[in-house]
């Protein structure tokens, strides 16, 4: 068994960038990977037409100038797999690949009360102790694939949009299904009808999306953003959403409509998600979201030909934003060709697959291939998949029977020494993720820093303090429209999942101050407790 100082779980973008930091504070450190390859996400979700929707520029590291210099992102939202040579140009860069386990999935984690530390077991027998367990196991990375009667009858190929083949998968000649709207449905959407003989779109939920306003990226504009790197990453930190967008104060109830009008039309092509913000209240007020909903509407409508898809197409039954919107490049124009359908599962639900494909209540469709893009059991599912077991046995599927519950969304009463990046409670999916990645384990790195210098063994949330954020996390997402619509941000995306609001609303740039007055305040609502004689260790301002 290896000890190590810490043990961090996910090699994603969260997980190299926690190995750079604490490797380089001197620490034991090692990485274990389930997959073959490092990335997370961006190593699974290599579908056709995978994007990222926040600019390239903002979705990367901030931690070396050095790399954001010798960086070329060629396009304004890189694909995934630019993406992914990023990341594993940055494995490589910093000589990280030496201490990341691929082909290794945690299994159990058990904290052992007597020593401060954790044991780890890995899918292949080893295991491990130590001090420190990170999970940077993402929000969105354990797969919902719902069954469907009929299911293994199907003789073609199945495929979920977050587990695609490592090979090339051809779609030349064949007959496509796609089933799920969301983000990863409307970006394949276009690339394989273009590709297939014959594609078939379910639609169970129209969604919203503004265009991604994608283009190449210049040598003029690369080297005016690298210029001023430094600023670009202070806006995006002190931006609600870590996408660099100032805080508008406007509402857009106090603005004539023609005005309004016309800030919409200038956002509409340029802004991506920054759409979302171009007045202040359009997730704050229905009224004030009616009026960015109707021009969505509007701008939808228009890019579709056929008046009956139209109304199919169009989003109605929730507020924009509510849910994820998507950021897309060329969705609604695919189903101008004539060889896209739309099947309207809420008009014709799916009864069952068949040998030859899908049959719903109004006929039979025939496929070569079906591809899930049906989503994520988002926030928690990858963290409740693994035995984490903590102080008196109980594990965390228990303590989060009734829904994830932490203290400021970054450690969990009972589970001592464990750190979670990017998880419930914390900005996590309501922000550019890279930049909460980055300040969370910057300030676990500081956390860590203070228990070595004051010699404390293990850190542990306080339950109280613990109950007082998520009371606050229900508090801010009142504010919103958030609650107003099902989604996975609710824990409507799975059945018999609990629903509360997971992720926390306040905006990286509230969040990180609360962090930091944690921290400047001595760690209030964590309990410090001495390596020795185990005294507790009062915590006292800095
Ligand atoms: P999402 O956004 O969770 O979308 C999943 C889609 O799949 C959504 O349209 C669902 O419809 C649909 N879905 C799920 N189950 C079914 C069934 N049983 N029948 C029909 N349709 C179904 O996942 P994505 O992968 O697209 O995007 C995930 C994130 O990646 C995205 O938010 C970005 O952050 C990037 P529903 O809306 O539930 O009616």
């Amino acid at each position: 068994m290896d000890a190590v100082d810490v043990l961090i779980v996910g090699a994603g973008f969260a997980g190299l960038r926690a190995l750079h930091t604490f490797r380089g504070m001197g620490k034991r450190t090692v990485v274990l990977e389930a997959s073959a390859g490092i990335g997370g996400v961006w190593y699974h979700n290599a579908y056709p037409g995978a994007r990222c929707d926040v600019e390239s520029y903002d979705y990367s590291y901030s931690f070396s100038p050095e790399l954001e210099q010798e960086w070329r992102w060629s396009e304004r939202y890189a694909t995934q797999p630019e993406i992914l040579r990023y990341i594993e140009h940055v494995a490589d860069r910093f000589d990280l690949r030496r201490d990341i386990r691929l082909e290794t999935r945690m299994s159990s984690a058990v904290f052992d009360e007597a020593t401060d530390r954790w044991t780890v077991t890995a899918s292949t027998g080893q295991r491990w102790t130590a001090q420190h367990l990170v999970l940077c196991l993402g929000q969105l990375s354990s797969t919902k694939a719902p069954a469907f009667p009929g299911q293994d009858q199907f003789a073609g190929r199945i495929i979920h949009s977050g587990e695609w083949p490592r090979d090339k998968v051809g779609f030349a000649g064949e007959r496509v299904a796609i089933i799920g709207t969301g983000s990863s449905g409307m970006q394949m959407t276009p690339v394989i009808a273009r590709e297939a003989a014959h594609l078939t779109v379910f639609q169970r939920t129209p969604n919203y999306s503004v265009p991604a306003a994608n283009a190449p990226l210049t040598e003029a504009e690369d080297r005016a953003v690298k210029a001023h790197y430094p600023e670009r990453r202070a806006a995006a930190r002190n931006s609600p959403t870590g996408l660099g967008f100032k805080v508008n104060r406007v509402s857009a109830l106090d603005v004539p409509a023609e005005e309004r009008e016309t800030a919409y039309e200038a956002a509409w092509d340029r802004y991506g998600f920054g759409f979302a913000l171009v007045y202040h209240d359009i997730l704050l007020s229905k009224d004030a979201n009616d009026t960015a909903a109707d021009f969505i509407r509007r701008k939808i409508a228009a890019k579709i030909e056929k008046p009956a898809l139209r109304e199919k197409l169009v989003p109605k039954d929730h507020a924009f934003a509510a849910r994820r919107p998507s950021v897309d490049s060329g969705y609604f124009e695919a189903f101008n060709r004539n060889n896209v359908e739309l099947a309207d599962v809420r008009e014709a639900p799916i009864v069952e697959f068949t040998a030859t494909g899908i049959r719903t209540l109004a006929k039979a469709h025939a496929f070569d291939t079906i591809i899930f893009a049906t989503g994520f059991d988002a926030f928690t599912g990858s963290l409740l998949k693994p035995e984490i077991v903590g102080r008196g046995g109980i594990t965390l599927k228990r303590k989060w029977a009734a829904g994830p519950v932490s203290q400021l969304g970054v450690a969990v009463a009972g589970f001592p020494n464990m750190h979670i990046v990017a998880g419930p409670g914390s900005p996590s999916l309501l922000s550019n993720v890279m930049v909460s990645i980055e300040e969370q384990i910057d300030w676990f790195a500081r956390l860590v820093r203070t228990m070595d210098e004051r010699g404390i063994g293990a850190v542990e949330a306080e339950a109280e303090a613990e109950r007082a954020w998520v009371e606050h996390v229900n508090e801010r997402a009142r504010e919103t429209l958030y609650m107003t619509a099902d989604s996975y941000y609710n824990g409507a995306e799975v059945a018999g999942k609990p629903r509360v609001f997971m992720p926390y609303s306040g905006g990286v740039r509230g969040y990180r101050r609360i962090l930091e007055r944690c921290e400047a305040d001595g760690y209030p609502g964590f309990r410090l407790v001495a390596r020795d004689g185990r005294a507790a260790v009062r915590p006292t301002a800095a």
